[in-house]
């Protein structure tokens, strides 16, 4: 998913500069700095946060006496990328399970953030997962707040509790818990109603639910396209009910990044999930390490392998991670990658997470054609060539130009991507302390 596309451009734009340089002197550092800070400021980024991240970025260069070494701009990229990570949160931050068997999670938030369509998210990814979820709306202020979650709550075969004669909100929670638990259930989404502003008599609303189910977890839904602005949305619910965490929704509209890299360290909460669109299935976990290469543009592939793991062939996508590990990544995989993930969601979300991928599409609109366009330059290649992709000389590129009906430049272009994606695995393998399975282990995806 291409997400904080202006900001993601810059800092893309400013790490390939330097990234390419061979020697990095004090000034080139004081530029990339200025160069970083202002995009970061364009982006809506609180000023601490930027003051915060530059900060880190120009003592970790300067500590390492990067100057002085082999690849400087490689290592700057690595530390751009290491501290977005850090303000990001460092870690994946999980949601936490009631070990008597029973989770309560509360979604609050402003009105129009995504709380509905999140709780139904939720409870999918939940179900997915082998869980059993239920649901309750307690908007007794709109009463077609109720309907639209038990619609969506219809689609995925997930029980919903809800009663419109009801006006007390705490009195359906209270109820919607003991339904829950009657149907076995275990675990409780409860899907708030939404004001423009925060007022004491929502508070107040919101503390009685609180106490009547004893959630825990109190999930603010943030809208990221809202930028710095939500720091202080979130800060105001803290102060009142004392949140554990967010869920920043609409991150694949265009939000400019403001909020999602402001909210964690001015707040000190972490983001546990995002909303990367309005389908159900559009609700991810949250990895910052992720989110800070896709920002930067080194791509996603473990996030885009796993979907793939998730959705389709299993097996095949497993046999494409050992593959990926062992640096066996061919040109065949690639395109049976294409051919997997294409089922999976638009060609523009596939793309962005394959490294430099998210750039080159900016603004264009990706259609089926784009990928048809990738997978007919890769089946115009012999099966040596897939496999051995070193073979590709300028007359064999000619001949697969003409062959796939596309240019030598988007020839160059696809191997560019591919060797870049061998690149960064070579580089995740190479992190790995813990033997052949410590990067992506790492990643959630031991096995
Ligand atoms: N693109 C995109 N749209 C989203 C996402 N999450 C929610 N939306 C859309 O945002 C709009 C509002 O979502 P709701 O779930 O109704 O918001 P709400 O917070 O429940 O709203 P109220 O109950 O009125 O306060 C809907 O049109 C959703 O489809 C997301 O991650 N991406
Ligand atoms: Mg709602």
């Amino acid at each position: 998913m291409a997400v904080f596309s202006g900001l993601s451009e810059k800092l893309q734009a400013i790490t390939d500069r330097i990234r390419g340089k061979g020697r990095i002197t004090e000034r080139d550092l004081k530029d990339m700095m200025r160069e970083i800070r202002l995009a970061l400021l364009e982006a809506d980024v609180h000023y601490q946060v930027v003051k915060d991240l530059t900060k880190e970025i120009s003592e970790q260069a300067e500590g390492k006496e990067i100057i002085k070494s082999i690849t400087p701009g490689q290592q700057i990229v690595k530390i751009v990328n290491d501290a977005l990570t850090e303000i990001l949160g460092g870690s994946e931050s999980k949601l936490a399970v009631n070990p008597r068997g029973f989770t309560v999670y509360m979604l609050y938030g402003l009105q129009g953030a995504g709380k509905t369509t999140t709780a139904a998210k939720l409870a999918y990814l939940l179900k997915e997962q082998g869980k059993k979820p239920i649901l309750t709306s307690v908007d007794v202020h709109r009463p077609a707040a109720a309907d639209q979650l038990q619609i969506l709550a219809e689609s995925i075969d997930v029980p919903c509790y809800i009663d419109k004669a009801e006006k007390r909100a705490d009195l359906i929670a209270t109820e919607a818990l003991a339904r829950g638990k009657y149907l076995l259930c275990d675990t409780l989404i409860v899907d708030t109603a939404g004001r423009t502003t925060i007022d004491q008599e929502m508070m107040a609303e919101l503390k009685a639910i609180a106490l009547a189910v004893n959630p825990d977890e109190k999930l603010l839904i943030v809208d990221a396209m809202i930028g710095q602005e939500a720091v202080n949305v979130a800060l105001e619910f803290d102060k009142y009910i004392g949140l554990d965490g967010f869920i920043m929704t609409k991150l694949d509209g265009d939000a400019r990044g403001g909020a999602a890299l402001s909210i964690r360290r001015m707040t000190g909460k972490p983001i546990k999930l995002v909303g990367m669109g309005e389908k159900i299935d559009q609700l991810e976990v949250f990895h910052p390490e992720r989110m800070a290469s896709r920002i930067l543009g080194m791509g996603d592939v473990v996030t885009l392998v796993e979907k793939a793991a998730r959705q389709i062939d299993e097996a095949k996508a497993q046999k494409t991670l050992e593959r990926l590990q062992k640096n066996q990544f061919t040109l065949q995989d690639m395109l049976e990658q294409f051919e997997q993930v294409k089922n999976l969601g638009s060609m523009q979300d596939m793309m962005a997470m394959f490294p430099g991928g998210a750039g080159k599409l900016k603004g264009a609109e990706v259609d089926e054609k784009e990928f048809d366009r990738l997978a007919a330059i890769i089946r115009s290649m012999t099966m040596r060539e897939r496999n051995n992709p070193k073979i590709l000389n300028a007359s064999r590129r000619k001949r697969i130009a003409s062959g796939s009906g596309t240019s030598i430049q988007e020839v160059n272009r696809l191997i560019k991507q591919y060797e870049q994606t061998q690149k960064l695995m070579k580089q995740f393998s190479g992190m790995s302390k813990g033997g052949k399975r410590g990067m992506l282990s790492r990643f959630g995806l031991g096995f």
